[in-house]
């Protein structure tokens, strides 16, 4: 296994093994199998493009011959950046093909996150973008690559714009695949790395196997009752866990159905795509359906027909019961709720699921080997029914993080239990209804922020003491951001503290949406800052301003 990781013991891959969940097939083979079964079926619609799943599957091979020629091959990491354009399929696929390990990035990412995912994974290569919805993914890249010397390409979709040190994927692409030098991968062994949230520091990276991540799509495709006739919108971006596995665009493909890519999730791009296309699924971070059905109802889509659309998938975040029970009557279409998360447990609301359950509750597992707990802050299973902390341990559930020993040991229980941060409380039907959470992550609308990475960059300010960043409720994404900043002498004033880290090359759905100056912070009894206070302050300041019109929403997403 890729150094760094912590394998299943070897008891358990062999039950998983046995059950049927581990099949020993890979990635690349997903495309392959489904190619031969659906040569001329369109595998993939988006930016002007229209992919069969033959042509998707013979410009992987090309790739992936073209990347083993440049030398990037097995165990090699590689950080794509792509937004939702049909090349993503193309890279993902060549570099599996390649033996290859894609590391997924954010299109939000910027400077920071970039470099640091190159840097800290040893990237032999960055693939990004050109330019997108007017940014110039390409900058940043060459910007990455000046500053972690281990990058030894940076490989463009589209133009390079004539830059010095960017390569175009279509001058890496061979000419005609070479079956031969295509890596034929260990499906036991990691096929690529995904990014959490995170709850402290630096984002941590996920390291799936093939044979753990293809179960978990599979029976994904299957509960959601995925067929050949699929249409499904990648509304989110499509490197995200949820719209890449659950069943996301993986499922799809293994199902022989058809993916569209959207290139923004909001209301006039989504529902121009599904009355075009007939898309029958889609998949909605909680902030983006509540746009969905305000655009809908207040008839701001008037005219358009929506009728092909059977599934509105929501998760990433809390989706509210009131706004729930309006998707079937507003949109005309089945809801399901996803509680998922990158490190493996995916939860579900099935088809036959009541409307009470559907609403009330976020699903539950896939498989019958997850094993979940529900614990008390003793460690100690609470009775049923009762909330607690949610651990989980499964067949698709990760045992480690990658490189990450110190972290690993807080995050995971003696017996290999992830503890996932989230306060839970299990239905008798074993269902899971989420109701807080126990870690310090920000759900800013289904996007995580871990709050002392970004109290790290407004330390790095000479103007600021100390800094605190809590949750701030809000009405339409869920959460927002709070900094509480000690300033060092005179205060730095908001729009430079904002313009500061802006500069440091953050992304910007962790720019705190709020900066508070004070001169202490509330201390905990062994006098560690109490971030429960201070988000209890913030709170109650916002339910006495409530009243006043919330501000305009910026784009949310994973
Ligand atoms: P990550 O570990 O970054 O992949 O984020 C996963 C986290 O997102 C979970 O542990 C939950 O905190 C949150 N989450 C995902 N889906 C839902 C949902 N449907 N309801 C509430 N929280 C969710
Ligand atoms: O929030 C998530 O990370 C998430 C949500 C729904 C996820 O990873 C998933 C489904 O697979």
């Amino acid at each position: 296994m890729l150094a760094g990781c912590t394998p299943w013991p070897p008891e358990f891959a062999d039950r998983y093994r046995a059950a049927g969940y581990w099949t020993g097939r890979t990635l690349g083979a997903l495309l392959r199998d489904a190619a031969r079964r659906h040569p001329d079926r369109t595998a993939v619609v988006g930016a002007g493009e229209r992919w069969t799943y033959a042509e998707l599957d013979a410009r992987a091979d090309r790739l992936a011959t073209g990347l083993v020629r440049r030398g990037i091959g097995p165990g090699d990491r590689v950080v794509v950046q792509l937004p939702n354009r049909p090349e993503v399929f193309e890279v993902v696929f060549a570099l599996f093909r390649a033996g290859a390990l894609p590391v997924y990035a954010l299109p939000a990412h910027r400077r920071a996150e970039v470099g640091y995912l190159c840097d800290f994974t040893g990237a032999r290569a960055l693939v990004t973008a050109d330019t997108d919805a007017g940014f110039d993914f390409r900058g940043l890249a060459a910007e990455v690559r000046a500053a972690v010397p281990g990058l030894r390409d940076v490989l463009v979709a589209g133009d390079t714009g004539g830059r010095p040190g960017l390569t175009a994927l279509a001058d890496v692409r061979a000419e005609a695949a070479d079956p031969a030098a295509l890596a034929d991968p260990d499906p036991a062994d990691v096929a690529f790395l995904q990014l959490s949230g995170g709850t402290t520091g630096l984002p941590k990276l996920i390291p799936r196997t093939h044979d753990d991540y293809l179960y978990s799509v599979r029976a994904s495709a299957e509960i959601c009752g995925l067929t050949p006739d699929t249409v499904y919108l990648g509304a989110l971006p499509v490197v995200h866990n949820f719209p890449m596995s659950s069943p996301g665009f993986l499922g799809v493909l293994h199902a022989g159905g058809t993916v569209v890519l959207a290139p923004d999730p909001t209301p006039a791009t989504c529902l121009a795509l599904i009355e075009a296309e007939r898309v029958t699924h889609t998949a909605v971070v909680p902030p983006v359906a509540l746009l969905w059905l305000d655009a809908v109802e207040k008839g701001a889509q008037a005219g358009r027909d929506l009728s092909s659309l059977r599934v509105l998938q929501v998760g990433g975040a809390k989706f509210a019961p009131e706004a729930a029970r309006r998707v079937r009557p507003v949109l005309g279409c089945a809801l399901q709720q996803v509680f998922g998360m990158a490190e493996g447990l995916v939860n579900y609301t099935r088809p036959e699921d009541d409307e009470e359950t559907t609403v009330h509750t976020q699903g539950r597992p896939i498989s019958p080997d997850d094993e979940i707990r529900v614990v008390g802050p003793d460690g100690a299973e609470v009775a049923d029914g009762e909330a607690g902390e949610l651990l989980t341990r499964g067949p698709y559930t990760i045992r480690g993080y990658y490189r990450a020993p110190e972290h690993n040991a807080a995050a995971f229980t003696p017996d290999g239990f992830y503890r996932t941060g989230d306060i839970v409380r299990r239905t008798p039907t074993g269902h899971l209804v989420v109701e807080g959470r126990a870690k310090d992550q920000i759900n800013r609308g289904g996007e995580k922020v871990a709050p002392d990475e970004v109290e790290d960059h407004i330390l790095a300010h000479p103007a600021v003491h100390d800094a605190a960043v809590v949750a701030v409720p809000d009405p339409y994404l869920g959460e927002r951001a709070c900094a509480y900043v000690i300033p060092r002498g005179t205060a730095p004033g908001r729009a430079e503290l904002l313009r500061f880290l802006r500069g440091r090359g953050l992304a910007a759905y962790k720019i705190p949406d709020r900066v508070e100056f004070v001169d202490a912070f509330p201390a905990t009894g062994i006098g560690k800052v109490s971030r429960r206070e201070l988000r209890a302050a913030i709170a109650a300041e916002t339910a006495r301003a409530a009243g006043a019109a919330p501000d305009g929403a910026p784009p949310p997403g994973p």
